[in-house]
């Protein structure tokens, strides 16, 4: 007897391929009755898979009696209910490590992107006006301040990356590490303090749009912001207002608040980098994300420890 398990979100072809081997697939993202098929076989549901952006909503989570793991293809925890899923004994499983170089790696990216132009640069060239105008300059990377909030494991991949750019770092994070980067207590000192604010932070109750006017206005107009983490360590609407009125000199953004939608006060303007949440989207990290929730998987129904246990 196959195990039934709900797929919440699109997943790489080789993930997809490897769990119909062991499972039969509903792909509820896809489905126009969710709630009726829920009613009809919720009770059959023993995995649901899902990513990081995504988690399980709690309604759905209730809806599935019988649910014995969730596995996350991806590292963020922060919309699954870990209380309820260990009330529940549900298990839950996640995929750190195998994604940090390349969220690390992109926001090195936005940083050089957005400080050197690269996609005006590239829109000068398409359309041929390097035969008649000057680009103009852009920004120099090596050397300016960076301002890290978050020092977790992608954090610190963000300021080893930086240190090759003879960068000065500071970070803001739970407590002082010990590291050669200077702390601040608070993240309006950090931004005060940087050219560059990066975020790397978890999104939890307390980091929940701890980017806000105050922080925006701290960083100024000189300053950018860069968002690798989750789009809800931001005050959206503050940001576009900044944005708009040149408050802060730009923002880099691979993740919004209720993405995939994206204000569309920003499409029009032209200091900001957006990005379609990319972070841990490259073939090989998307592949080890893959083995990582397989790997969960077969220990569960081995009845092994996870080797990624969140709960
Ligand atoms: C992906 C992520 O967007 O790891 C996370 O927490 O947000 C990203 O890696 C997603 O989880 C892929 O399914």
């Amino acid at each position: 007897m196959t195990v039934d398990i709900l797929q919440l979100c699109p997943l790489t072809p080789f993930l997809e391929t490897e769990l119909a081997k062991r499972f039969t697939i509903h792909r509820l993202f896809e489905m126009e009755d969710k709630a009726g098929f829920l009613a009809a076989n919720g009770d059959s549901i023993r995995v649901a898979v899902t990513g990081g952006h995504l988690g399980i909503p709690a309604d759905l989570a209730a809806a599935l009696p019988k649910l014995e793991i969730v596995a996350i293809n991806g590292v963020g925890f922060d919309k699954v209910d870990l209380a309820e899923a260990k009330r529940r004994g549900i298990r839950v499983s996640n995929t750190p490590d195998v994604l940090t170089a390349d969220v690390a790696d992109l926001a090195l990216g936005l940083i050089l992107a957005f400080g050197r132009q690269l996609p005006r640069a590239d829109a000068y060239v398409r359309a041929g006006k390097w035969l008649s105008a000057d680009m103009g300059l852009s920004t120099r990377v090596a050397g300016r301040r960076y301002g890290i909030f978050g020092l977790g494991r992608i954090g610190m991949a963000i300021a080893r990356r930086l240190e090759g750019f003879d960068a000065r770092i500071s970070y803001s994070a739970r407590s002082k590490r010990d590291v050669p980067y200077d702390y601040h207590e608070t993240l309006v000192a950090l931004a005060a303090n940087c050219d560059v604010l990066i975020l790397a932070a978890a999104a939890t109750a307390e980091t929940r749009h701890v980017v806000n006017a105050e922080v925006l206005d701290a960083l100024g107009p000189y300053g950018t912001l860069v968002n690798v983490a989750r789009g809800s360590l931001v005050d959206e609407q503050a940001l576009v207002v900044a944005l708009r009125d040149r408050r802060i000199g730009g923002a880099a953004l691979d993740v919004f608040e209720d993405e995939p939608r994206v204000p569309e006060e920003l499409f029009g303007m032209d200091n900001v980098l957006l990005a379609p949440h990319l972070g841990s989207a490259t073939h090989e990290t998307r592949r080890a994300m893959a083995d990582l929730v397989l790997a969960n998987l077969d220990a569960h129904f081995a009845g092994m420890p996870l080797p990624t246990a969140v709960v």
